[in-house]
């Protein structure tokens, strides 16, 4: 058996019980075949394997807080700091019900790699709890996220470990956990990104994961003599990612038809209204089927079926295993061109594996998502400066962190003989920096 074949069996026994962060890693081991076994002495004799999917820690914790009614309501908190080779630990914290260690895992090891592909140092780290923000006041969020920070603010810092915003974290919940880290430890620093442009927050964070996004689908048309303009586009979800993809997708002249919720979908025929979308979503933090009510020309459907729609670019923007391999089939009947993943882990190895053998060009999270991350760097840069950089500014550096993914990604592929398989890519480009620093720092 060889090297990474043993160790892929030895993290399937011993976590067997995890099924996301198995798959992340099954995902990752599958490309890093051509490279491991070009070096297999090397990283045996230095555990590179075992080292890469074993966090450096994990801390879970009790997260009590009352609720509007007086009565005591306890979550559990989750930090996942996977591997801080390249930088300070980066990651969001994610709050949805659905959140346990396993997804926990599979976030920060996916982290690790995306972060690597950005060029900033940063290292790899997830966290969250499985609180659901939705349906609760703010006071009650305050009440929660104060609680977490109360326990969290222990092992993160500016130079140590960077939260951020994912699925549920948005401005309101970094702004209560930056109050509360503020008020425990004194400190006025960059400890979390995400942050209120009052109070030390970068221009265009916001958008970047969306926009970054669209630059990277932009470059990727541009290298197959296509482009976005006149272009139809399906996005699943409807927070942060999807919005801000959806807008940048407009604004490069291709038309977004599609959005979903953990509810039902849309699809406007006319293109969708994101003012209206914003409106919805942004202020009343309301369902996507009032789309519907304000516009009775676009259709509504409950449940699943975003992928079911003819699309020349699919965008999957919610959340992990949510486009399967019957969608895969279906958007390839329907003749879609490419597939680039917002979310993390969208979707399933057998759905991505159908996409790459029937010709679409596929880009995986931890690439195509990366912006958000990177704008998150910059962040942290402006932070470390004391200074704020102009929207445009940032912008620009965004696009030039998203062509040269492009860029990197594209060559790692074919300098294994893999050329368009951008998921082995971007597995070895993030791999190999992370890995060269690893053994330069000697074996912990
Ligand atoms: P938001 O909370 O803003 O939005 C999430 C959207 O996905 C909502 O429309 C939500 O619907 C839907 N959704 C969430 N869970 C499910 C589910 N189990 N089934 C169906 N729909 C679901 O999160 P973001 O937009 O920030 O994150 C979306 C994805 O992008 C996640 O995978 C995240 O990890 C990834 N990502 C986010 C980055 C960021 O900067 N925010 C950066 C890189 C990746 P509902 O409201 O009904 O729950
Ligand atoms: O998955 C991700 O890359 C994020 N949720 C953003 C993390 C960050 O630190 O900005």
């Amino acid at each position: 058996m060889s090297y990474l074949q043993n160790v892929l069996s030895q993290v399937e026994a011993k976590y067997s019980y995890q099924p996301e962060f198995l798959q992340a890693v099954r995902e990752v081991f599958e490309s890093l075949a051509p490279v491991i076994t070009k070096n297999e002495k090397l990283y045996e004799q230095e555990a590179i394997l075992e080292r890469i999917t074993e966090p450096d820690r994990q801390i879970q914790f009790r997260v009590p807080w009352v609720d509007d009614t007086g009565k005591i309501r306890v979550n559990t908190g989750y930090r996942v700091q996977f591997n801080n080779a390249i930088g300070p630990y980066k990651g969001g914290l994610r709050l949805h019900p659905s959140v346990n260690l396993s997804v926990i895992k599979f976030l920060g090891f996916e982290q690790v790699f995306k972060n690597s592909l950005t060029g900033l140092p940063m290292g790899g780290g997830k966290g969250g709890s499985d609180f659901d923000p939705k349906g609760k006041s703010d006071r009650e969020v305050m009440a929660f996220c104060q609680s977490f920070m109360t326990e969290l603010y222990k092992y993160i810092g500016a130079d140590e470990d960077v939260p951020a915003g994912d699925i549920g974290t948005g401005a309101r919940e970094i702004g209560y956990l930056y109050g509360q880290y503020k008020r425990i430890t004194g400190l006025y620093e960059g400890v979390l990104t995400g942050k209120g442009l009052s109070y030390g927050g970068s221009l265009v964070r916001t958008q970047a994961t969306g926009y970054g996004l669209l630059y990277l689908v932009d470059e990727l048309l541009k290298n197959h003599q296509s482009g976005i303009e006149g272009k139809t586009v399906t996005i699943s979800g409807a927070g942060n990612v999807a919005i801000y993809a959806a807008e940048k997708a407009g604004q490069l002249g291709g038309k977004v038809v599609t959005l979903s919720d953990s509810t039902g979908w849309i699809y406007d025929k006319d293109g969708i209204d994101l003012d209206l979308v914003k409106e919805i979503k942004e202020v009343r933090r309301g369902r996507i089927s009032e789309y519907k009510d304000a516009k009775p020309s676009a259709d509504y459907h409950e449940g699943r079926g975003v992928w079911s729609i003819p699309t020349d670019i699919a965008l999957p923007c919610a959340t992990q295993n949510e486009l399967l391999i019957d969608d895969a089939k279906e958007l390839v009947k329907n003749g879609v061109k490419a597939v680039c993943e917002g979310a993390n882990m969208p979707t399933t190895i057998e759905a991505t594996k159908y996409l790459q053998e029937n010709g679409v060009l596929f880009v995986p999270g931890k690439a195509s998502n990366a912006g958000g991350v990177a704008t998150s760097g910059l962040e942290m840069s402006q932070n470390s400066e004391r200074l704020s950089w102009t929207f445009d500014e940032v912008d620009a550096k965004l696009k030039g962190i998203m062509t040269g993914i492009y860029a990197n990604i594209d060559s790692a592929a074919k300098e294994y003989g893999m050329a368009g398989n951008y998921v082995a890519g971007a597995n070895i480009a993030g791999f190999s920096k992370v890995v060269n620093a690893m053994i330069a720092q000697g074996a912990y």
